[in-house]
C-alpha cells in the first residue's frame, strides 16, 4: 500500500513545539499545508506562493529561510486490512531528506540521517485498524552539524561533509545552495508473512556463441522456522522463458540459468540493448511470500587496465569488444530533484542517445540517481559509470557514527543498482584523491586524508563481497604519478578552461595559467590520456532559458544577474577562452554565440583529437550534459531542455563513423577516417576547399574501407598546397561521405575571430503546416540559429554552417507535441553579429 497521498507540511523554528505533540494523533493540523510526496518543501511551497521561484533573478537568496527551519509532514490513513498474528508490518520510505524523526500515532519510530537509503521500521504493533497518523519531522542541517567539525578542506562549502546528501545542494560551480528537504521519494506499508527477500543479484558469468550462463543470487530474511522456503527463478525475454526452482540454505538461495542463443545487451551504436525481465518468487510451504522483479541483461564486461602491447589503458570491454566511450557527465537533473517528473529524465537519456553518446557518469556530488535513469539506461543502451556520492572535500572517516551510515549507505545502493546492465564501473569518489594530493603538495592543506579510509578500505571491502563483477575504481581521475596523470587510469583535463598546468607529478604544488595560451581549448592536442572522463567549456544557456529567469532592467551582457547565473568563481575563464577563438563579446548577441561557438568547436577539437588517438584513449566524456537550474555552465543542454549548439556538434563529432582533420601548427592537414562500429566500413569521401561563394579551389575523392573498430590516415595536405593561392581567412573544408550516413564536417582555416564571413544571405522558407523550415544562402552561412519560445524545441539540427548553392530542410517539434509559438521563431547567423 503506498502512503504517499494526503500529506500536509508546515514549518516551526527550532525548539519552539514540543515533537511529540505535533506528532500526537490529537494534534489539530487543519490550517497546514497540503504537501506532494514524493517532492521537497521548496516544490511545495512555491505552490502554495510561499516563495517566488528560486530560479528567477536571485531568489534563491531570499528562500534561505527554508532550510533554517524545522519541517514537519503529516498524514492520515485507513487500515483495514485483516492480519494475522503471524505477519509484520513494515512503513518503507525510500527516500527521507535528510535528518528525519519518524512517528506512527504519536510513537516515535526513529530517526535517519541518509538521503540516499531508504529506511524500514517494524510498525506490527503500532499500526492500528482504522484511522492512523504518520508524521515525519525534518531538523535544519546546520542544526544538526553546528558542533562538528568543520574547518578542513571542502569545496563549495563546509557544511555538507557530514551530511549525506546530495552535496550540490550547498552549491556549486554550476549551481545555487538550495537546502531541500522533505520525503524525497514513496512511502509504503508492506505486510510480511513470515519472510522476505531481502536482495536479488543476478551477473553474467559465461557468453559463448549460442549459450550463456546467468547466475542468480538471492537473500531472503525468514523468521519462521517451522516452514520450509524455497524460491522459483523465472528469467523471460518475449517467447523465451527459463524456470527454475531451488532451496534456501542460511537465509541464501543460488541458481544458475542456462539460456541457449542469449539476446545480449548492447550499447546502442553496437546492437541492441536487449533485456530480460527476472522474476524471483519467495514461497513457504507453496505459499507465495514476496516477489521481486529485475530488469536484467545477458552481457559481460570490464575494464581493461593493460592492453595487449603491455601498455596502461582505461578501456571497456562489452560482450568481448573493445569500445570508446562517448558521453558526458551527468549532474542532478534539477535543484528539486524529488518534484521533477520522470518524463524529463527519458527525453534528456533519449537525447544522449541521439547525440551518440553510449556512456554517463552519474558525478559523485549529486544522488545515485532515481531507478526511472538507469531503466532509461538499459532500455536505450547506454553504459552508466557510477560515482559513490562524494566530491570534492575531506569526510571524516575518524568517526564512527558516520562510518556507520557511509557503510550502510554502500551496502544498500550496491544491492540496488547491481543489476542494472547499463552499470559499469564503481568509482570511489569525484576528484578527492587528485585534489587532496595536489592541494597537500601545495601546502592548502595540512591535514590528514580524511575520507581514504572510505575509498580505499571498506569500499573495496564490501564491493568483493556485494559485486566483483565490475571493476572498483578508487576515484575519478586515478592512477600514475599524480592522479590525473596521463600514463595511467582516467583524467580530467581542467587545463583547457580551468588553466591548471600539466603534466605535473605527486609533490609538486599545482599551477594554473590564467591567460589566452593557458585555458585554450588547443590545449587537448597534447592529450594523450588513457580515458578522459572529464573536460569542457562554459557555454551561454539559451536566450529563451536566460530571457525567462533574468529581470528586464537586468537584461543585458555585463550585467550582475547575468553573471549571477555563472556560479563559477573566476568569470575572466570564459572570456580568455572566447578571446582566444572568437574575440570577446561585447553584447548579449554576441555573448550567446561566442560561448555557444567556442564552446561547440572546442569540444569539437579535444573529442576528434582523442577520438583519432584511439588506439591511446579510450574515451571521452564531457563535463556536463545537463543542468540543474537555468544558469550558464560547462552544460551542452540547458536547463529548459534546450541544446547548446556542442549538443548538435556531439551529435557529429561523436558520430560512429567519423572523417576527421589533424591540423599541425606547421601547416600540414592529415584526414582520418574513424569506424567505432563491428563492421569493416567503405565509402567514399569528397575533400573540398571553396571559398565562401561555392568556389571550388582544391576537390579530391578518396575511397576508404576502415576495419571494425580502428581508424586509418586517409591523406595528408600542406594547407597552400590545397588553397591554391585562396585567402585562409576566405575559405572552408567540407568532408563529405557519398553514403549519406555521415553528417557533413566543416572546417576553418583560421580561429573564428579572424574569418572574413561574407554578409549575411539566408533565406528561409517556412511550413508551418509540416512544421518544417528550408534554409537556402547564396554565401557561406556559419551557425545558423533557429529559436523559440519554447522549453524542449526539438530540431532536427540546430547551430549549423550551410554552403552556398544547397539547401537544407529542418523538422521542428515540441517535445509533447505543444502548439509552436510560430510568432516567437527567430533564425540568425553568425555572419550577422
Ligand atoms: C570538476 C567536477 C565538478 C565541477 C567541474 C567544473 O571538478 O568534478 O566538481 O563542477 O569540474 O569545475
Amino acid at each position: 500500500m503506498e502512503l504517499n497521498g494526503n500529506w500536509k507540511l508546515q514549518f516551526f523554528d527550532v525548539g519552539a513545539e514540543r515533537d511529540l505533540e505535533i506528532a500526537s494523533p490529537e494534534y489539530i493540523d487543519y490550517f497546514w499545508m497540503r504537501a506532494q510526496v514524493p517532492g521537497e518543501v521548496h516544490s511545495t511551497l512555491l505552490k502554495h506562493r510561499l516563495i517566488e521561484d528560486p530560479f528567477y533573478g536571485h531568489n534563491d537568496l531570499k528562500c534561505r529561510w527554508v532550510e533554517e527551519k524545522v519541517w514537519w509532514y503529516r498524514t492520515t490513513f485507513e487500515w483495514k486490512d485483516k492480519f494475522e498474528k503471524s505477519e509484520r508490518l513494515e512503513l518503507i520510505f525510500e527516500g527521507l531528506d535528510t535528518y528525519a524523526t519518524v512517528y506512527l500515532n504519536g510513537v516515535e519510530l526513529g530517526s535517519t540521517e541518509n538521503m540516499f537509503i531508504s529506511h524500514t521500521f517494524d510498525v506490527t504493533r503500532e499500526l492500528r485498524k482504522g484511522k492512523n497518523v504518520l508524521a515525519v519531522k525534518f531538523d535544519p542541517i546546520d542544526f544538526k552539524v553546528k558542533d562538528k567539525t568543520q574547518y578542513y578542506w571542502s569545496g563549495f562549502s563546509k557544511q555538507r561533509i557530514w551530511t549525506r546528501k546530495a552535496q550540490s545542494h550547498f552549491g556549486w560551480d554550476w549551481g545555487p545552495r538550495l537546502v531541500s528537504a522533505g520525503i524525497w521519494k514513496n512511502v509504503l506499508l508492506q505486510k510480511r508473512k513470515c519472510g522476505k527477500i531481502d536482495s536479488v543479484f543476478a551477473h553474467t558469468l559465461e557468453v559463448s556463441e549460442d549459450q550463456a550462463i546467468v547466475k542468480v543470487e538471492i537473500d531472503t530474511c525468514l523468521w519462521n522456522k517451522n516452514i520450509s522456503y524455497y524460491v522459483d527463478v523465472k528469467l523471460v525475454n518475449g517467447e523465451d522463458v527459463i524456470t527454475t526452482t531451488t532451496g534456501i540454505i542460511n537465509g541464501k538461495a543460488q541458481v544458475n540459468l542456462t539460456i541457449q542463443n542469449p539476446k545480449l545487451w548492447w550499447t546502442h551504436d553496437l546492437g541492441e540493448p536487449n533485456l530480460y525481465n527476472l522474476h524471483v518468487t519467495l514461497l513457504a510451504d507453496s505459499q507465495i511470500v514476496d516477489k521481486q522483479t529485475e530488469q536484467v541483461g545477458i552481457r559481460t564486461t570490464e575494464v581493461k587496465l593493460i592492453n595487449d602491447r603491455g601498455q596502461h589503458c582505461f578501456t571497456f570491454v562489452l560482450n568481448g569488444v573493445e569500445i570508446f566511450a562517448k558521453g558526458s557527465n551527468w549532474i542532478p537533473i534539477d535543484s528539486f530533484i524529488a518534484s521533477t517528473p520522470d518524463e524529463r529524465y527519458v527525453h534528456l537519456i533519449k537525447m544522449a542517445k541521439v547525440a551518440n553518446m553510449n556512456m554517463l557518469r552519474v558525478w559523485g556530488g549529486g544522488i545515485y540517481e532515481k531507478d526511472i535513469f538507469y531503466k532509461e539506461c538499459n532500455q536505450q543502451g547506454i553504459l552508466v559509470w557510477q560515482d559513490f556520492m562524494f566530491a570534492c572535500a575531506l569526510y571524516p572517516d575518524y568517526n564512527k557514527n558516520f562510518m556507520d551510515n557511509v557503510q550502510k549507505e554502500i551496502v544498500s545502493v550496491v544491492k540496488r543498482l547491481r543489476n542494472h546492465p547499463c552499470l559499469s564501473i564503481w568509482c570511489g569518489n569525484n576528484e578527492n584523491d587528485w585534489l587532496y594530493e595536489a592541494l597537500y603538495s601545495s601546502g592548502e592543506i595540512t591535514d590528514p586524508f580524511y575520507g581514504e579510509k572510505i575509498y580505499h578500505e571498506l569500499m573495496p571491502e564490501l564491493l568483493e563481497e556485494l559485486d566483483p563483477t565490475r571493476l572498483y575504481w578508487p576515484s575519478s581521475p586515478y592512477g600514475g604519478n599524480d592522479h590525473n596523470s596521463r600514463e595511467q587510469g582516467d583524467t580530467h583535463n581542467w587545463q583547457v578552461w580551468h588553466g591548471n598546468i600539466e603534466p605535473r607529478t605527486f609533490g609538486e604544488p599545482q599551477q594554473v595559467d590564467y591567460s589566452v595560451e593557458g585555458v585554450s581549448f588547443k590545449k587537448f592536442k597534447q592529450d594523450t590520456t588513457a580515458f578522459a572522463s572529464e573536460f569542457g567549456m562554459h557555454a551561454s544557456s539559451n536566450l529563451f532559458t536566460l530571457k525567462s529567469n533574468i529581470p528586464e532592467d537586468q537584461f543585458y551582457w555585463g550585467s550582475e544577474e547575468l553573471a549571477y547565473r555563472n556560479k563559477d568563481v573566476h568569470h575572466p575563464k570564459g572570456i580568455l577562452l572566447m578571446e582566444g577563438y572568437t574575440g570577446i563579446p561585447e553584447n548579449l548577441d554576441q555573448y550567446l554565440k561566442f560561448s555557444m561557438l567556442t564552446q561547440a568547436e572546442g569540444l569539437k577539437f579535444g573529442i576528434e583529437h582523442y577520438r583519432r588517438n584511439k588506439s591511446q584513449t579510450s574515451g571521452a566524456l564531457i563535463w556536463q550534459l545537463n543542468d540543474c537550474w537555468p544558469g550558464t555552465s560547462w552544460s551542452l543542454i540547458d536547463y529548459y531542455q534546450l541544446p547548446k549548439a556542442s549538443y548538435h556538434y556531439a551529435r557529429k563529432f561523436f558520430s560512429p563513423i567519423l572523417y576527421t582533420l589533424d591540423y599541425h601548427p606547421s601547416g600540414v592537414i592529415d584526414l582520418w577516417g574513424i569506424n567505432d562500429q563491428l563492421e569493416e566500413w567503405q565509402d567514399e569521401l569528397t575533400f573540398i576547399v571553396s571559398d565562401f561563394y561555392g568556389k571550388t579551389y582544391f576537390s579530391q575523392k578518396y575511397p576508404i574501407t576502415i576495419n571494425s573498430n580502428s581508424t586509418t590516415k586517409v591523406a595528408s595536405f600542406n594547407e597552400k598546397d590545397i588553397l591554391q593561392g585562396l585567402d585562409p581567412t576566405c575559405a572552408v573544408i567540407v568532408i563529405r561521405g557519398k553514403s549519406n550516413q555521415v553528417e557533413d564536417n566543416f572546417y576553418y582555416f583560421r580561429d573564428q575571430k579572424d574569418i572574413q564571413l561574407p554578409k549575411p544571405n539566408l533565406q528561409v522558407h517556412i511550413n508551418k503546416e509540416e512544421q518544417s523550415l528550408t534554409f537556402t544562402s547564396k554565401a557561406l552561412t556559419r551557425m545558423v540559429t533557429i529559436e523559440m519560445e519554447i522549453e524542449q524545441l526539438i530540431l532536427e539540427d540546430n547551430f549549423f554552417d550551410l554552403l552556398p548553392g544547397e539547401e537544407k530542410t529542418i523538422q521542428i517539434k515540441q517535445l509533447e507535441n505543444k502548439k509552436l509559438p510560430w510568432e516567437t521563431l527567430s533564425v540568425s547567423t553568425y555572419n550577422d553579429l
